[in-house]
């Protein structure tokens, strides 16, 4: 860790799905202060024509020219965001090519740099899940140097734009080793996450990714649903961080929901769709406790799980209240838990745990930090032991501390580290040391 970092510890981001890199570049100067580490962007190269949002999963080459804008635009973009200490994320598209003909002469591909499987993945059988199109789409030979290099060339030509991470799409069907191959490439610097859904009774597992780089933990964000929604105990998430069968914290990336569960919704996932109050609860849940990298979805209104995005982008800000974008990272709390978690990052432990054995909890991360959540359906009063420092503390769940004023409760912590704590149903509240009076 630098000492910049040190000072200014970033340890949430945001998936900016499917924004404008003009509008990304805006956006930055509003989500550098909130404390957000870096975006994903979507996938930034030459796609298939067509306005579903998934077109951009079908790359047709490698110039970064697409629905989000040019390569001009993309690399204002990058340095804006710079400016503001946020980082950028691709989301690179690399085990396959757009469905249809063999041929890409941009690249160039041609048909000899695919695999020939052409039959549905049968998710049973570690040669089809790697060596058969995925949904159709034109499997690259990721053990091929050729291939390895255009790869590389194309995240090279990115990381030479100034962009600081990757995540891998579809990594589960490459070989973990092509993946190494890929990276070997690479500055060492580059941050590297990668999209496997680890599935009980699969043959490739999350875990052969790790020593690539982060991998996303896929069951977070179906246990984070079910446990919100009711379907089991809050108190049943104090450790989950120690769960058998997880990946470990330092590997894994983590979310409420993606771009594809907040569209085919597996078991109990939950998104903006749900219950507001609901959704937000567990997103304090996520940033507060001490498990993983977070990912904040920010998503895009739909009905229909193809709709592409609205026309409009978000220029101003002002469309991420109109209905059409849903911006949840702008959320005041979800922002406000963006803060808490940076904030309590020098302590990553959880301390002074207590529940009702229900669905109310609470827990503190050394003595930075303090969160109550009320998942239940009776409002909630107890003194608790918040492990803070003596003080007057702003919720920073209900309002903001501007110099010495809060403009929501206030939380008096006593000189043993005991405060009053009073939760409506489906509320929460959150101090730290720097929402102190
Ligand atoms: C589009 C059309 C297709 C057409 C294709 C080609 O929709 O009908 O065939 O074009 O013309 C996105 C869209 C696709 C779109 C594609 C290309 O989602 O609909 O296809 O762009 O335009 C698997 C992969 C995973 C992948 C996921 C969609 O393992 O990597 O499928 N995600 C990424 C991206 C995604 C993107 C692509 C990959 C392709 O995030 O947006 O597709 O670039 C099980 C398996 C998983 C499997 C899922 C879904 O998961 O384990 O490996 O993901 O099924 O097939 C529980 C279970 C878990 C299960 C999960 C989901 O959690 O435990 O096992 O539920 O059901």
């Amino acid at each position: 860790q630098s000492e910049a970092q040190a000072k200014d510890p970033r340890t949430a981001f945001v998936h900016l799905f499917e924004w404008n890199w003009d509008d990304i570049a805006k956006e930055c100067a509003v989500i550098g202060p909130m404390g957000y580490a870096a975006v994903q962007v979507s996938p930034p190269q030459e796609s298939v024509p067509g306005n579903a949002w998934w077109t951009r999963y079908q790359p047709i080459g490698y110039e970064i020219v697409g629905r989000s804008g040019d390569r001009k635009q993309f690399a204002e973009m990058v340095q804006e965001c710079r400016k503001h200490n946020v980082d950028i994320y691709v989301d690179a598209v690399i085990n396959h090519m757009a469905a249809g003909p063999r041929n890409y002469p941009a690249v160039p591909y041609v048909w000899n740099d695919f695999h020939d499987c052409f039959e549905p993945i049968d998710y049973g059988d570690r040669g089809k899940i790697q060596f058969c199109d995925l949904e159709g789409l034109n499997d690259l030979k990721t053990e091929s140097e050729y291939v390895r290099d255009r790869i590389a060339n194309y995240l090279n030509d990115l990381v030479s734009l100034g962009v600081r991470g990757f995540r891998i799409d579809a990594a589960k069907h490459i070989p973990a080793s092509d993946i190494a191959a890929i990276i070997d490439r690479l500055p060492k610097d580059i941050y590297i996450f990668q999209e496997v859904i680890g599935a009980f009774g699969e043959p490739v597992s999350e875990f052969e990714y790790v020593g690539n780089g982060d991998v996303t933990e896929f069951k977070y964000g179906n246990v984070l649903g079910s446990h919100f929604k009711g379907q089991s105990q809050l108190k049943y998430l104090r450790d989950l961080r120690n769960w058998q069968g997880w990946l470990d914290s330092s590997d894994a990336i983590v979310f409420t929901d993606n771009h594809d569960t907040q569209r085919d919704r597996p078991f109990s996932v939950m998104s903006f769709k749900d219950d507001g109050a609901r959704y937000f609860i567990a997103n304090v849940f996520m940033l507060a406790y001490p498990y993983g990298y977070p990912k904040v979805m920010s998503s895009f209104a739909f009905e229909d799980k193809d709709q592409g995005r609205p026309e409009s982008g978000v220029h101003s800000g002002a469309e991420c209240f109109d209905g059409q974008w849903i911006c949840e990272h702008r959320w005041q709390g979800i922002a406000a838990m963006v803060k808490f978690r940076n904030v309590t990052s020098g302590a990553f432990s959880l301390d002074n745990w207590w529940d009702n054995g229900a669905n109310q909890i609470a827990f503190s991360r050394g003595d930075l930090g303090f969160v109550a959540i009320n998942g239940g359906s009776f409002g909630m009063s107890q003194r608790l032991q918040t492990g803070m420092p003596e003080g007057t503390y702003c919720n920073v769940l209900s309002g903001q501390r501007s110099d010495f004023s809060c403009s929501g409760d206030r939380v008096v912590v006593d000189p043993s580290g005991f405060a009053d704590i009073v939760l409506s149903s489906t509320n929460a509240l959150a101090i730290h040391r720097d929402s102190k009076l």
